[in-house]
């Protein structure tokens, strides 16, 4: 066991015996012409053989019954007379059900089209994996939002920015030509979860990537995920018709610029016929866009999404921008350059927005600018690699992190308009839909770069399915298919993954506390980062800490960054007794003495809240420490390695969190809180020079 199987190990039978159901699930009808009818069928007898300990026979055409019946109306005789009600799951959903044919207990997967079927075939063999009961099963599943996308941060070189599990999975190098297996293994983890997109290359990206060279390696790609129903996209950078046109502009409303990007376009679309499309970081970090042309994100996006349009593909267009002069105020800056653009995209164009206002830190309020586009599709841009959560290393289960940016009510159609319904598209009744994750998947044998991180890459992609899941269930099967469905092993380690995110938040950054790592490579604490190119990438300018108090205000007194919520949640945010405890300090400065609800004034909570998250961390090991002999040597062996050197950074974070602040406000600890054991001089001196991820 070194976790390559990922999820799909297939490796114990669920403890009710298969056979019990009465379904002879060792006889399966499928049909086998198509690629992706064939993928479906692989995944079975991968499976079945797995967890009945013997493969299923396997048969094509109609003349048996019972056991399992695949298919579509088109592809099974069985299925055909279900056409009507098919048509209603769409062209990605599927149906499980019990029935009888000819007088025999029969398992039906069902669906419109064989993608379908396929994400029927994960779905059964994880209710098998978790023990759910087959007797009887009815299961209708549609997923909700329609692009489901993982974003890959790989450059062409083989690094990948801020990813924490060894180098690019996509060899350009040897692609086209050689297309490794684990092109497939990625495919099909993707596909069990319903993720139907790729974007294969960095969002600072290189026109290189759209050199026919580079389209070819790209098309590779795109033809071993094509059966698993997954669209390959591409970073595309918006000067490549200088750097690869040699034009002397990019600016988008030259007909010339216009041209290239169509037949660039028509050349992408010829080598790949499903395209997804575009994703482009524009006038942002340095990365050239519309506004070096004084023209706005709209003329930009529309520029790329013309190009497209004919083909069916879509632009994603990030809001992650900032202004080449330090704001006041950077929480401000998407909101400010892009809600007034509400109406001016074309319908092929999404804007793909952060969870948070600032930058995938452990801990932010939902961005404003869901809510605030109704004419536009709001992509959810979440961050699956822990750039700001403790690289691989920490335990830290994203899934509440996800769950609770979803569940946030932005009261933009009153009470109940969640980010969910904003991202599903319902809020507004938009058909196009999107979700993306920024990927940490690498050439780790883990893929992920611990065992635990493969949690995350799942909660994504499950929730991007369903943005209603609840995160705690997710992990329940996570664990049960990852470990074993043994309800002894499940139930600590889910516990244990639940709190995990909210102790990385207490331990790094408590109380609403917000991007205080070390400069460039983000690893470990750095709350006195000053100075350096921008305001907006020191720590101070975040925390705001003196001798008074702490925090950043965005209050209406201060830069009324609260004022772009909906005004009930603006109300909330701006009054320092309403406004969440775990948000006070995002959008309050408060006095160090401040009564916090548990009673404690405000240093003292936070000292609290670091230790707490040190505690918690205490905890994870202890438990851990119970599975020892429930789960095999080498994982767990390597979890207890990683949990070891999470507690030793939770700690630093705590002492040098504590030295720092309290450098700045002069008070004792709260009584029986230890002091750091070193000076605030030495965690400021440490150096990390080959910190992992720091790509730019
Ligand atoms: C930040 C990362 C940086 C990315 C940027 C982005 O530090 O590497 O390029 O986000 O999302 O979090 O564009």
């Amino acid at each position: 066991e070194d976790g390559h199987a990922l999820w799909l190990r297939y490796a114990e039978a669920r403890p009710l015996d298969m056979e019990d159901t009465g379904i002879g699930l060792g006889e399966v009808t499928a049909p086998g012409a198509t690629p992706t009818q064939r993928a479906a069928r692989d995944e079975l007898r991968r499976g079945l053989a797995g967890l009945l300990g013997s493969a299923p026979r396997f048969r094509e055409g109609p003349g048996g019954a019972g056991g399992l019946v695949l298919g579509t109306p088109d592809s099974s005789p069985w299925i055909a007379p279900m056409r009507r009600e098919l048509d209603g799951l769409g062209e990605e959903g599927f149906l499980l059900r019990e029935t009888r044919v000819d007088g025999r207990k029969t398992l039906l997967v069902a669906a419109r089209r064989d993608i379908g079927v396929l994400y029927g075939v994960f779905h059964l063999l994880r209710l098998m994996q978790t023990g759910v009961e087959l007797d009887g099963l009815e299961v209708r599943e549609v997923p909700q939002v329609k692009l489901r996308v993982l974003d890959h941060w790989d450059n062409l070189d083989g690094y990948v920015e801020r990813g924490y599990a060894g180098r690019s999975l996509w060899d350009w190098h040897t692609l086209p030509d050689w297309r490794d297996p684990r092109y497939t293994d990625y495919a099909r983890a993707n596909a069990s979860l319903g993720i139907n997109g790729s974007v294969l290359n960095n969002v600072n990206a290189e026109a290189l990537s759209l050199s026919h060279a580079y389209l070819r390696k790209a098309a590779a790609l795109a033809d071993v995920f094509r059966p698993y129903g997954i669209r390959v996209y591409l970073g595309a950078r918006f000067s490549a018709p200088i750097e690869l046109g040699g034009l002397a502009t990019a600016d988008p409303l030259d007909p010339g610029v216009q041209r290239w990007w169509r037949d660039k376009a028509d050349e992408i679309y010829a080598l790949i016929p499903d395209f997804g499309g575009f994703l482009v970081k524009a006038n942002s970090e340095g990365q050239p866009g519309p506004q070096d042309y004084a023209r706005t994100h709209a003329e930009g996006a529309n520029l790329l999404a013309d190009a497209l349009a004919a083909h069916g593909g879509v632009v994603m267009w990030r809001a992650f921008v900032y202004a080449p002069d330090v704001a006041e105020d950077r929480a401000r800056q998407a909101y400010d350059e892009f809600a007034g653009l509400d109406g001016a995209l074309r319908d092929n164009v999404l804007v793909q927005v952060k969870n948070g206002p600032i930058d995938f830190q452990p801990r932010e309020p939902f961005h404003p600018l869901f809510g605030a586009m109704p004419r536009t599709p709001l992509m959810m841009e979440f961050q699956v690699t822990k750039e700001y959560l403790g690289f691989a290393t920490h335990l830290v289960y994203l899934g509440p992190l996800y769950e609770e940016a979803l569940r946030s009510d932005t009261h933009a159609q009153g009470a109940g308009s969640t980010v969910a319904k904003v991202v599903d598209g319902s809020l507004d009744g938009h058909a196009l839909s999107g979700i993306a994750g920024v990927a940490n998947i690498g050439d780790d044998r883990t893929w992920s770069g611990s065992h635990f991180d493969q949690a995350n890459w799942y909660a994504f992609g499950r929730l991007a399915w369903n943005p209603r899941q609840s995160a705690r269930d997710i992990a329940a099967d996570w664990v049960a298919m990852t470990f074993s469905p043994d309800p002894g092993v499940v139930a600590p380690i889910v516990d244990m993954m639940m709190g995990s995110r909210e102790a990385a938040v207490d331990y790094m950054t408590p109380l609403g506390l917000h991007h205080l790592m070390a400069r460039g490579h983000h690893y470990g604490p750095g709350p006195w980062v000053d100075g350096g190119p921008r305001a907006d990438w020191t720590s101070v300018y975040y925390h705001r800490a003196d001798a008074r108090g702490i925090g950043f205000d965005r209050s209406t007194r201060g830069s009324d960054a609260v004022s772009q919520y909906a005004p009930e949640v603006a109300r909330t945010f701006d009054d320092i007794e309403q406004v969440p405890e775990a948000l006070l300090l995002w959008f309050h400065h408060v006095p160090w003495d401040h009564p916090m609800r548990s009673g404690r004034p405000l240093w003292d909570e936070m000292v609290h809240r670091y230790t707490r998250g040190v505690r918690y961390v205490d905890a994870m090991q202890a438990t851990w420490e119970t599975l020892r002999g429930r789960i095999d040597g080498p994982r767990h062996a390597h979890v207890a390695a990683f949990l070891a050197i999470q507690r030793a950074e939770a700690q630093w974070w705590r002492d040098a969190s504590v030295a720092y602040f309290q450098s700045i406000n002069g008070l004792p600890l709260p009584a029986g809180e230890l002091p750091p054991p070193h000076p605030l001089a030495y965690y400021e001196a440490l150096q990390f020079p080959h910190a992992p991820g720091d790509g730019r």
